[in-house]
């Protein structure tokens, strides 16, 4: 089983999609646990792609190449894990907010934690604090995260939060931060949970909040 696991991490690691995609089937079929193939397989992998990433020995174009591996695997274990399986690992929800139409870094953050095997509903772009408030009464989600590129739009975060807090939902998820203008300081300031520089930071700060949370 073992061996298996490996081939598939490993396959995972080059950014071999189909390969990752084959091997897990391959591990369903041999009746190996769907969780098993998640953590020790796809999730092992994604691991050695962020030490990689963070010791600058590849780009963030083989991040996202690996990523597109990870999902390829996850596509097959969706239907074998159960419900309460897929979001064994917890939910975001994410957008940029009101009047900021930019989502490249939103996307590539929705990328690796969906990569790193996480439940994450998208808002989209321009997304005003009420639709934010729907969403954490919608999806109850154990975190929010707001991106915003323009620093005219900074001041959408503290409403979001003062939103949450008229409706009695600040205290139902842990909030993080991030975009070009945004930084520790500002995420303090604003009273939110954690704030993460790129995607990579974005997976460690969610990992970490939802660890705090067990
Ligand atoms: C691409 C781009 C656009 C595209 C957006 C396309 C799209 N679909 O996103 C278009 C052309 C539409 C655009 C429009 C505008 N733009 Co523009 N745009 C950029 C540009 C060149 C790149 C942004 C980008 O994608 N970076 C790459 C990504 C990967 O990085 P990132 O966004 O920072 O994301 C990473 C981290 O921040 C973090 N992160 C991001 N979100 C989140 C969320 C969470 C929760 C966490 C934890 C982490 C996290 O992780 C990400 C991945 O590593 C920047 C310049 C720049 N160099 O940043 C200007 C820039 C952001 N734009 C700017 C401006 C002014 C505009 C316009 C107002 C221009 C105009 N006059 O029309 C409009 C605004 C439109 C609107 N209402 O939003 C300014 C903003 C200045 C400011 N500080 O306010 C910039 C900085 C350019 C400049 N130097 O003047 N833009």
């Amino acid at each position: 089983m073992t061996e298996k696991l490996e081939l598939i991490s490993e396959a995972l690691v080059k950014g071999q999609a189909n390969r990752v995609k084959t091997l897990t089937e391959i591990a369903i079929e041999n009746g190996i646990e769907p969780m098993a193939i998640l953590e020790k397989g796809l999730l092992q992998g994604m691991e050695v792609i962020g030490k990689k990433f963070r010791g600058n020995s590849i780009f963030i174009a083989d991040v996202l190449i690996a990523s597109r591996a990870m999902h390829a695997g996850l596509n097959v274990l969706k239907t074998h894990l159960s419900a309460s399986q897929q979001i064994l690992r917890g939910r975001v929800v994410i957008g940029t907010v009101a009047g900021d139409l930019h989502d490249i870094g939103k996307n590539l953050v929705v990328m690796m934690l969906r990569g790193s095997g996480l439940d994450v509903v998208d808002l989209g772009v321009d997304v005003d604090p009420e639709e934010f408030a729907k969403a954490v009464l919608e999806y109850q989600p154990d975190i929010l995260g707001m991106s915003v590129m323009l620093t005219t739009n900074l001041y959408m975060i503290p409403e979001i939060v003062n939103e949450l807090e008229r409706r009695e939902l600040r205290k139902r998820v842990k909030i993080i931060v991030g975009g070009g203008p945004v930084t520790k300081e500002f995420s303090q300031l604003v009273k939110a949970d954690g704030f993460a520089a790129d995607a990579l930071a974005a997976v460690d700060l969610v990992n970490s909040l939802l660890e705090k949370n067990r």
